[in-house]
């Protein structure tokens, strides 16, 4: 089957033509029956996306492209919804090295330029992959060569933009579609240097922009136990335990269809210790169906802390790489889309920190643990912990911690374990030690307790249930 010149990956994309049908289908079906449970925004609603996102510290990206920068509802409509950006192409190797050795940026500083001047994170695609690679790349013949101009072309496309980047798509679609879990894609980096040139390409970048969060971004990784899903969970598991150096995973998420158990997936990867981005997301399919997709995937990232925003790749459906699956939150006129109400109440809706971990099952007789009365200490923070769930080998837990009577800011809360527990997930905090010795201190935005006032963390555990006496100490 020949390749369409403008989406050369088209014919290998998950979603089908005929699968398309059947998914707009069942959507629809679904659609219908859940319309009525559209999340009503909270009293502050934020009234644009990007606006909606910083709510709960997450940014709301779109995928842009500078050859419709002329057309100025397009820029108006980026500029107002949008918090962040990716280039589309232009950061792409074909773009940005199109011949050895010799750089061009004029497109892609034509958008990271724009985001720049409005605050915008730009998400920086994409660095290592076999798509959009000019023939010189796929000419090179021997393992050095190609890893000499690997590491040159993230040192050169890098370091032009070292500072400015949120996160770096490193490797992109390295995956297999199909095979044994863990099976790579063809391509002249997995050929001439081997499975390795992934962890080449972590360590390079990193050396190339520290300030950079490092991202392996694919598609078909969004069901939580699919074997192309085991595969990339197990090389950020792998990274991880040898210290390479990876700080997210990008779920593109072009989808007919959300996996029933997409937060779990993005849970699951949040648990290896990294943050999850969604990179790409369009949804095809129209009305009710199309808009309760959306929903469920922006309140799937809202449910895990470590998924740190959402990118829809374009803005208007005139304009998307798909555009006959009219999968974007804007149509052809740039009027908003049931779905992008969806996305705005769901953000709207967002709780700042929750719990990223699925709700556990209670047992059928908790035992409640009672709450000693915090007593005020002058100038300084008391902190209790209070069982609030358990289940068979686990339990969740809020802690409060009151400022005395001065105000506080910033304080540290310290407990010990009294029979091996430990923490599976923590919120409104960030945590320290380890083994039966817990620190836990504010996080960037609660640190400020006024005098007599108090927050909250929470967390589960696992191990059997237990409120043991906390410290709290100021700086
Ligand atoms: O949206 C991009 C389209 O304009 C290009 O023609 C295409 C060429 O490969 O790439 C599209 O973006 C892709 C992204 O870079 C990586 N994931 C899949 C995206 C859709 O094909």
């Amino acid at each position: 089957m020949g390749e369409n010149p403008l989406h050369p990956r088209a014919a290998t994309r998950p979603v089908s033509g005929r699968r398309r049908a059947l998914l707009a289908g069942a959507l629809a079906v679904l659609g219908a029956a859940t319309a009525l449970a559209v999340a009503a925004p909270a009293s502050a609603a934020a009234s644009t996306l990007g606006a909606a996102a910083a709510q709960s510290g997450r940014y709301y990206g779109a995928a842009i492209a500078a050859g419709h920068l002329n057309d100025s509802t397009y820029v108006a409509t980026w500029d107002r919804e949008f918090n962040a950006v990716t280039p589309e192409n232009e950061m792409k190797w074909d773009a940005t090295e199109p011949s050895r050795g010799s750089f061009t940026f004029g497109a892609a500083d034509q958008i990271a330029g724009h985001a720049q001047g409005k605050g915008m994170r730009v998400r920086g695609h994409t660095l290592v992959w076999h798509n959009q690679l000019p023939g010189w790349v796929q000419g090179l013949s021997s393992a050095n060569d190609v890893r000499t101009a690997m590491v040159n072309h993230i040192n050169g496309v890098m370091g032009h933009y070292k500072g400015k980047i949120y996160a770096w798509d490193v490797v992109n679609e390295a995956f297999a579609d199909g095979g044994a879990v863990g099976t790579l894609r063809s391509s002249v980096f997995q050929q001439r240097i081997g499975n390795g040139f992934i962890e080449e390409a972590f360590r390079a970048a990193r050396a190339a922009d520290p300030g950079a969060k490092l991202c392996y971004n694919d598609y078909n990784i969004d069901d939580a136990n699919a074997a192309k899903t085991r595969g990339v969970y197990n090389m950020v598991k792998d990274f991880k335990a040898r210290g390479v150096p990876i700080d997210c995973v990008g779920l593109q998420s072009h989808f007919g269809q959300v996996p029933g158990n997409y937060q779990q997936n993005i849970a699951q990867f949040a648990a290896l210790g990294v943050d999850v981005q969604i990179t790409e997301l369009d949804v095809g399919g129209s009305g009710s169906a199309q808009a309760d997709a959306y929903r469920r995937v922006t309140q799937a990232c809202a449910a895990v802390s470590r998924c740190t925003g959402i990118t829809v790749w374009g803005v208007t459906d005139k304009y998307s790489w798909r555009s006959g699956d009219t999968p974007l939150l804007f149509d052809g006129n740039y009027a908003k889309k049931p779905a992008y109400d969806a996305v705005l109440n769901a953000l709207n809706a967002a709780n700042p920190n929750p719990n990223p971990t699925p709700t556990p099952t209670p047992t059928p007789t908790p035992t409640p643990t009672p709450t000693p009365t915090p007593t005020p200490v002058p100038g300084a923070c008391s902190a209790t912990v209070e069982t609030t769930n358990t289940w068979p080998g686990g339990f969740q837990a809020t802690v409060t911690v009151r400022a005395g009577d001065a105000p506080v800011n910033g304080w540290t809360v310290r407990w010990t374990w009294p029979g091996g527990q430990s923490i599976s997930s923590l919120w409104n905090g960030v945590q320290s030690g380890s083994g039966s010795g817990v620190i836990v201190r504010n996080a960037a935005y609660n640190g400020s307790v006024p005098a007599g006032s108090s927050t909250t963390f929470g967390f589960t555990a696992n191990g059997a249930a237990a409120a043991p006496a906390a410290t709290c100490t100021t700086p």
